[in-house]
């Protein structure tokens, strides 16, 4: 069952081809898939040979065999993990009940919605990122990026094969549907907001790594708890990928800051610009930004929708098996943080409704962990400043702090001191012109941009000086 079956046209292991109708589905839709990955997957590179990993296997060791692909030719399928027998339903009104196989006509419209949502994230990062391997700062980033865009692809494969085995029609029309919507665009842009803004560098992209695909991570350990058990096990596979992402992000962004301090100490000076490097105020803007927007990705602090979700048993808590109480909730309250005044305060409110504010909340301390490291780089070259998440409150766009101006040190501020001082807070069109002044390509083996450390080690074994894209056989990538 684990062994995924590469003879077939879609790799799977869900033994696709036992149901004619269903394979037959997700073989007309496969042709269109790959016209979007041609029309808005990675610009150029596309006849280029990729050192990627593709997935084997869903067992938790070897699942990942490294080869050279074209990324068109990448095994994009549907890896479900293991059934866990006997699996019964954890939390909401049908707890202890066996987990559904098919999905429960009350909750169709729902799961649909949950499933359409999580599908929809994954072209839209594509298609954020697909500008950036014409200027990457080295093989090891390229290779990395075009890994982090093929899984993307395959988790909207996981996605669609869930909306086609069991949606019928409207499963189908989603399907399609997903490759219609566009990131950024006015009529028919991506669901949600952090997936319609640009990813206009590799700095934010690496801080999109780090900020939005965590969300990923915290939206799909909660799906991964579902009462429908396909979606479930779908979530389980999907989050084995995910590590990788934000791998690249925490990595990416430490790499940076490594360069940063190294810079600060030679030159004696917090201003690295002049060199090469970018700054620690800059890099704390494009951190405040890129955390915010992923912060909204979490929904209101009160949402009626994540208490149906959760009392239907269809999403759940990070880590909901772990927990100890009564995986029901209808007694229980839970402190979320509003606006008081000009300042804010800490209230308890139904620990159903603030589902939201409790996976946020999770998300944040996640969070947290990684900014420490970032500031141990900082410490470790005896540099007295500290990166910093923003308050929760600061620039967010859906919920309590929505319809308001909060500094990133969380005090409730005019609209007039908000514009006088947003410059210091968010990346300024200077900031952008400055990191866009030195995203120029670096593709010889072993080199990296003068803004980035080379990372600790390569991939899967090899020497960071491994050729982990073959660009001399092709010059697509390189052409304008
Ligand atoms: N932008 O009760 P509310 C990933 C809408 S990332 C726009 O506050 P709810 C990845 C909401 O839809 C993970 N609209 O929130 C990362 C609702 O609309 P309706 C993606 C928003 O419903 C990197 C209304 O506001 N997965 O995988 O409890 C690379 C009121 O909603 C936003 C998921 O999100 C927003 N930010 O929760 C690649 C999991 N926030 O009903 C991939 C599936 C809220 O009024 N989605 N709205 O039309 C969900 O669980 C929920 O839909 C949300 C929202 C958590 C997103």
């Amino acid at each position: 069952m684990a062994r995924v079956d590469y003879t077939e046209r879609i790799p799977n292991n869900v033994s696709l081809s036992d149901n004619r109708r269903l394979l037959r589905a997700l073989e007309e839709w496969q042709p269109r898939y790959l016209e979007w990955w041609q029309q808005m997957g990675p610009e150029g590179f596309q006849t280029n040979e990729v050192y990627l990993r593709t997935a084997v296997s869903v067992d938790p060791q070897g699942w990942a065999q490294f080869d050279w692909v074209k990324m068109p030719d990448y095994r994009w399928g549907i890896f479900l993990a293991e059934p866990e027998p006997g699996r019964t339903v954890a939390f909401g009104e049908h707890k202890g009940t066996p987990a559904w196989q098919e999905v429960p006509g009350e909750y169709r419209g729902t799961l649909r919605r949950l499933i359409v949502t999580q599908g929809d994230t994954e072209p839209a990062s594509v298609e954020q990122q697909r500008h950036l391997g014409r200027t990457c700062p080295s093989l090891y980033d390229l290779r990395n990026i075009f890994q982090v865009n093929v899984e993307e692809g395959r988790h909207l494969w996981a996605m669609v094969y869930l909306l086609q085995a069991h949606f019928g029609r409207d499963g189908r029309e989603e399907a399609e549907a997903l490759l219609q919507r566009r990131s950024g665009d006015s009529d028919k842009p991506r669901i949600l907001g952090a997936f319609n803004e640009k990813t206009p560098d590799w700095l934010a992209y690496f801080f999109f790594c780090f900020f939005t695909d965590r969300d990923g991570k915290y939206q799909l350990a909660s799906l991964a708890e579902s009462g429908f058990d396909p979606l479930s096990r779908t979530c389980r596979f999907m989050l084995t990928e995910e590590a990788h992402h934000m791998f690249v992000g925490e990595s990416g962004i430490g790499r940076v800051v490594q360069r940063t301090c190294e810079l600060m100490r030679e030159h004696r000076t917090e201003d690295v610009r002049p060199f090469g490097g970018i700054d620690l105020a800059t890099i704390q803007r494009y951190l405040n930004f890129h955390f915010s927007v992923s912060m909204d990705l979490f929904g209101s602090e009160i949402s009626t929708n994540a208490a149906n979700f959760y009392t239907a048993g269809v999403k759940g808590r990070f880590e909901e098996t772990k927990k100890t109480d009564d995986h029901v909730l209808k007694e229980a309250t839970y402190p979320i943080t509003v606006p008081d005044g000009d300042a804010v305060k800490v209230v308890e409110e139904p620990a159903l409704l603030t589902l939201n504010e409790r996976l946020r909340d999770d998300y944040v301390a996640d969070c947290q962990r990684g900014v420490d490291r970032w500031n141990a780089i900082v410490r470790r070259h005896g540099i007295g400043v500290e990166l910093r998440l923003p308050h929760r409150g600061f620039h967010r766009a859906i919920g309590n702090f929505g319809e308001l101006r909060v500094s990133p040190d969380g005090c409730v501020v005019s609209q007039a001191e908000w514009d006088a001082r947003k410059h210091e807070w968010l990346p300024t069109l200077e900031d952008h012109a400055f990191v866009a002044s030195l995203m120029t390509p670096v593709v010889a083996p072993g080199a990296f941009a003068g803004w980035i450390a080379p990372p600790a080690r390569g991939i899967n074994g090899q020497p960071i000086e491994f050729e982990y894209v073959r660009l001399a056989s092709n010059q697509d990538g390189r052409e304008g």
